[in-house]
């Protein structure tokens, strides 16, 4: 398969996000995740040197430091400081949200939703009267492109674009369809994401955000374009782990025994997550898989928990609410 070690890179940056945000206990998980195959596919495939890229949803900070300690920007272990007020002497700081003056590497500061692409047209514009042909690559997300400056943003990239003031500027929208607190839909619909771009000049692409064969496919067919090209990339928020994919709750958080699981998961794919579902009746729940009851208990009342199914069949029961005090009622109460 062409891009194997491309999945392999993937594999470990997702790792290395979740041990991120376990060490910072803070941080994004959703937003990491959802954007590791197109950063990875930028930094471990197609950047050249000279080539730069922005990401203007800064939450996704995890991965973009992931990429970068693997470029030699910092060390690997440098990854442990992320969010640290204080960092040990040799190492660098890696804030919640990217910094340009910080951190080797960060091209642009991000962290206030709806810049980034203004600021890649700044950086396009200069290529342009540098002469160069370096590439300018960016990412924002759904929610992100709520914001107004975006809709001015677009239009100024094509102007410029027309006028011979600016090329080379390809853009990822990681539309995972969910922002902080819902859906994007519920919130502020951005839909028809693609014809909006297309009708204000852009070459627009819809891709799988995930597949590394068609991300490839869209950005070599986005450099042979005569306008500046977005692409539209379908991701699943929290891609990678299942019990945090498509669920807005991580956001912005995750505990440490759920950081654990993720890792546990990591190390053993064939661990099952399984819904618990309410019984009816007060603090009793059942364990469904597929239909078939495995086991009923008394719960913490209104739980809503997964549970590792080790494929030897020891439950092991983790709570998905964010209350450290559910989680410890959901273990006590659990009877094997
Ligand atoms: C201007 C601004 N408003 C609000 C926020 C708070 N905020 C941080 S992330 C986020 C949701 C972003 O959703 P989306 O762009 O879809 O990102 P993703 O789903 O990829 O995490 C919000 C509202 C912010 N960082 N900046
Ligand atoms: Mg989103």
């Amino acid at each position: 398969m062409q891009f194997e070690n491309l999945e392999e890179i993937a594999k470990q940056t997702r790792i290395e996000i979740i041990e991120m945000i376990k060490e910072a206990a803070s941080g994004h998980p959703g937003g990491s995740l959802s954007c590791v195959e197109i950063l990875v596919y930028l930094y471990s495939h197609k950047m050249k040197e000279n080539d730069c890229f922005h990401l203007s949803k800064g939450h996704a900070a995890p991965t973009l430091y992931s990429m970068l300690a693997r470029k030699g920007y910092f060390t690997k272990e440098n990854l442990k400081y992320f969010r640290k007020l204080e960092v040990p002497e040799g190492f660098v700081k890696l804030e919640g949200h990217p910094s340009y003056e910080k951190t080797p590497g960060v091209i642009g500061s991000s962290g206030s939703l709806g810049q980034g692409l203004s600021y890649a047209v700044g950086l396009a514009l200069a290529n342009k009267l540098d002469d160069n042909d370096n590439k300018v690559f960016f990412l924002m997300g759904d929610g992100e492109s709520q914001e107004g400056m975006v809709k001015e943003a677009m239009e100024s990239a094509v102007h410029f674009y027309r006028q011979g003031r600016l090329r080379n500027l390809i853009g990822f929208i990681d539309c995972n369809k969910l922002q902080l607190d819902g859906s994007v839909k519920d919130i502020m619909g951005v839909a028809p994401l693609a014809s909006k771009w297309r009708e204000y000049g852009w070459h627009v692409q819809e891709i799988d955000g995930h597949m590394f064969e068609e991300i490839d496919c869209a950005v070599s067919n986005a450099e042979k374009q005569d306008a500046p090209a977005i692409i539209v990339a379908n991701t699943v928020k929290g891609k990678g782990v299942p019990f945090m994919e498509k669920d807005y709750r991580f956001h912005g958080a995750a505990t440490k025994e759920q950081c654990d699981l993720a890792l546990l998961y990591f190390n053993d794919p064939t661990i099952q997550f399984i819904k618990l579902e309410m019984d009816g009746k007060k603090f009793c729940c059942k364990i469904c898989d597929g239909g078939n009851i495995l086991r009923r208990f008394e719960a913490a009342e209104d739980l809503e928990a997964m549970i590792a199914n080790l494929k030897n069949k020891n439950f092991r029961l983790v709570n998905i609410d964010f209350k450290d005090d559910v989680y410890k009622k959901i273990s006590e109460n659990f009877k094997q």
